[in-house]
């Protein structure tokens, strides 16, 4: 059956390649996105997420895979749904999250905007529910969409009370997960507090492209949707993050991917 679990020691991301042939691909990800050749698309007009409790509240578990911290939601207690523009009539569940980051904040995003990096990068995992649950879709050509959120640091992202009630306590369990192997429960994440723009993705401009996972197994089955405007991270969350190990008790700071080649691949915008 597909998995997700890859290892990272030994293998910088060009021998990714001999582990998982898929990562030598046409349509990799992530890509640098040059605003000035994006193609002007109305159909992706009328994407939504809906959530099943309110302010999008989502419980899991919280686990250091040794390459990115990743929330896998715990479904049954409720979760988010995507739907219509680039992905027309299809339904899709969300699955996880996690988080991509540099160990300085000149870089630390997979994809970037016309040759610039952000600091980090929010993945938030969705697959298509034709398919009986992510592992069956996770080969499929339209299995999967993952919306990515750039993070940008900032001093107005202040980690006060006012956060500490919003998506602060995510970041402060991750303490918890220092080294590789661990997981913790997490009771009480709020999607749209992490991400307040998921809650009205209609109103969201955001670039389209068909891509990949960005790690082993690699799969061309990703319709990627990133969103135009960052969330603010402070440093102090971005200080949190990089507090993570891999198995070589070194930090999995830098955890992006370098930029694929486009292979003549449309990225569209609305
Ligand atoms: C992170 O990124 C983890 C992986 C994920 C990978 O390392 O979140 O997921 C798990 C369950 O460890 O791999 C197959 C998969 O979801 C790549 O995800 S990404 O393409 O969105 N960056
Ligand atoms: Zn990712």
């Amino acid at each position: 059956a597909p998995h997700c679990d890859f290892q990272r020691g030994g293998y910088g991301t060009d021998d990714w390649k001999k582990i998982a042939p898929d990562c030598a691909g046409s349509a990799q990800s992530p890509i640098n996105i040059k605003t000035s050749t994006v193609s002007q698309n109305p159909n992706l007009k009328g994407l939504t997420m809906s959530f099943d409790n309110i302010f999008g509240k989502v419980r899991g578990t919280l686990t250091n895979n040794g390459h990115a911290p990743t929330l896998k939601i715990s479904k049954q207690l409720g979760t988010a749904t995507l739907t219509g523009g680039p992905l027309g009539k299809s339904v899709y569940k969300l699955e996880q999250l996690h988080f991509h980051f540099g160990c300085e904040n000149n870089k630390g995003s997979e994809h970037t905007v016309d040759g610039q990096a952000y600091s980090g990068e929010i993945h938030f995992v969705t697959y298509n529910t034709k398919y009986a649950s992510f592992s069956q879709a996770m080969d499929k050509p339209d299995g999967l969409s993952v919306i990515g959120v750039f993070m940008k640091v900032s001093y107005k992202d202040r980690d006060d009370n006012y956060n500490i009630i919003k998506a602060f306590r995510l970041f402060w369990k991750m303490w918890s997960v220092r080294e590789p192997g661990k997981e913790v429960a997490v009771n009480d994440l709020s999607l749209i507090n992490l991400a307040p723009a998921l809650a009205h993705l209609r109103k969201a401009s955001f670039y389209s492209y068909k891509g990949s996972l960005t790690t082993p197994p690699c799969y061309q089955s990703v319709k990627w949707i990133v969103l135009k405007n960052p969330v603010l991270a402070s440093n102090y969350k971005m200080t949190i993050l990089r507090r993570l190990r891999d198995h070589e008790e070194h930090s999995i700071c830098n955890n992006f991917r370098p930029v694929q080649a486009l292979n003549g691949r449309i990225v569209s915008v609305y």
